[in-house]
């Protein structure tokens, strides 16, 4: 088969950091590659997912894990999930639009208040509709999504204490059509660069700042090349665990229920990870020398209602999945 071929000679390439080998060779060795570092909670319990799978399938179903853009930058790991050389793919709701238009329909910029919202939203209708424009578009997805988290603001140069503050900024944004449009909106000057390259576009200069959750920035040391962090919560970000639809149906019932029920209670404390992560990471960060500051978030959502973004992006995602996504946050944007 075409697509096994494909699978060994990326497997030749790079060899996964965490494997725990079955004592024989197994039916099924599957691939799973995501860009965050070894250290994010997402690939711990990734690992623990894995050991769990192969016990609860009897050593049938082997997982191989491709922590921190092992196997390609997102965009181009995108594109291996979908010819199947890639068999699971964990990448954000918002990077996914570039294939399903409207899975990143969670983006919409200050559109949620906290977690509770997220996590009543993304376990209920308005994730219930992602899921299905994501298998509409041909792909397999989890139930549940993990958290990457509510996306802050950096600069090497200066604090961003009003939307001013973002007019002509050079801002690293991730490879979306929403994200481009969030930040011209903001009069910014945004440049799509795949996670994979963002240290060094910001160790070299090519940009003067990015956007990411606490979580991203702490492990991906995001803090030896940037100063100044602004708590604006702009957006929550999540990864869905996608799968290929052929590799996904080649897999007998039973094993496809222990894959998922592992990936899914691997979510739901990769998401208690991250909560736990948050208590302390503004601490932790400026020990290693960030510069905080507070936003009023009001003053950012109102210039992108002034800008015309929600009027674009309700025309876009359609009248449908915006009703959803303002009954998931109880108002109108
Ligand atoms: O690319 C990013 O900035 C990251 C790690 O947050 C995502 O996967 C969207």
């Amino acid at each position: 088969r075409r697509n096994i071929l494909l699978g060994a000679a990326v497997g030749a390439l790079a060899t996964p950091f965490i494997r725990v080998r079955p004592a024989m060779a197994a039916e099924f060795s599957y691939k799973v590659a995501n860009n965050q570092p070894l250290d994010h909670p997402s690939n711990i319990r990734l690992a623990e997912a894995q050991k769990a799978i192969l016990e609860g399938t009897d050593g049938r179903f082997d997982l191989q894990i491709f922590p921190s853009n092992q196997l390609g930058a997102d965009t181009d790991v995108l594109g291996q999930l979908r010819s199947g050389g890639v068999e699971f793919f964990q990448l954000s709701p918002v990077i996914l639009s570039t294939l399903v238009p409207n899975a990143s329909i969670n983006g919409v910029g200050f559109a949620f208040p906290d977690y509770d919202t997220v996590w009543k939203a993304m376990d209920g209708d308005l994730g219930a509709y992602a899921r299905g424009q994501i298998e509409a578009g041909g792909l397999v997805v989890m139930d549940k999504i993990w958290d990457n988290g509510f996306r802050q603001i950096t600069s090497s140069k200066k604090p961003i204490t009003t939307p001013a503050d973002l007019e002509g900024f050079k801002i690293r944004v991730p490879v979306s059509p929403l994200w481009t449009s969030l930040f011209t909106a903001f009069g910014s000057a945004p440049a799509s660069i795949n996670f994979a390259e963002v240290y060094t576009a910001l160790q070299t200069g090519i940009v003067d700042g990015q956007e990411n959750p606490l979580a991203i920035m702490k492990v991906a040391k995001l803090w030896e090349v940037q100063k100044y962090c602004s708590l604006t919560n702009h957006m929550w970000d999540g990864f869905w665990m996608l799968g290929n639809r052929r590799a996904w149906q080649a897999l007998p019932e039973d094993v496809q229920k222990v894959v998922a029920d592992n990936f899914n209670a691997a979510a739901v404390k990769q998401r208690a990870d991250i909560a736990e992560m948050n208590k302390t990471l503004k601490t932790d960060l400026e020990g290693n020398g960030f510069v905080f500051n507070d936003v009023d978030p009001k003053a950012f959502e109102d210039k992108l209602r002034e800008a015309g973004f929600y009027a674009e992006w309700k025309k876009t995602f359609g009248d449908e999945a915006w009703a959803i996504l303002e009954t998931a946050i109880g108002r109108k944007l």
